[in-house]
């Protein structure tokens, strides 16, 4: 009768010491979610308007290594939606103001941005 007690008690306690183990190995989950965080909170939103034939402002300056997100507002129109940084080998036509278009500039410098046919021009220039 002491015997099974003992063994008993022993698996409780390898019960329990695995629980514990298991929701240790949980707990280091979360960490991938406040990297997402940071990154979110750390985007610079940039909004392009449209004035006098070009886009507005044109000349941003933008942080290098930083996550940017560029939408265009309803006074850009046709073909100036397409919105190309040619350096970067980036053309993303903007349907709506809702439509974002996501980079990072990892290196300093001035990009140029135009509509796909080259129309418009202003500038990118990371710091
Ligand atoms: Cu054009």
């Amino acid at each position: 009768m002491k015997n099974t007690t003992v063994i008993l008690g022993i698996i409780i306690i390898i019960i329990i010491g695995g629980y514990f183990i298991f929701t240790n190995t949980e707990k280091e989950i979360p960490v991938n979610e406040n990297n997402i965080n940071e990154e979110t909170a750390d985007v610079q939103n940039i909004v392009i308007g449209f004035k006098n034939y070009n886009y507005y402002p044109n000349q941003i300056r933008v942080k290098a290594g930083q996550k940017i997100s560029i939408t265009l507002d309803d006074s850009v129109t046709g073909c100036y939606r397409a919105f190309t940084i040619r350096s970067l080998g980036i053309s993303e036509y903007l349907i709506s103001s809702t439509d974002t278009l996501e980079l990072t500039i990892k290196k300093p410098g001035t990009y140029k941005f135009s509509c796909s046919m080259g129309m418009g021009y202003g500038n990118l220039i990371a710091e």
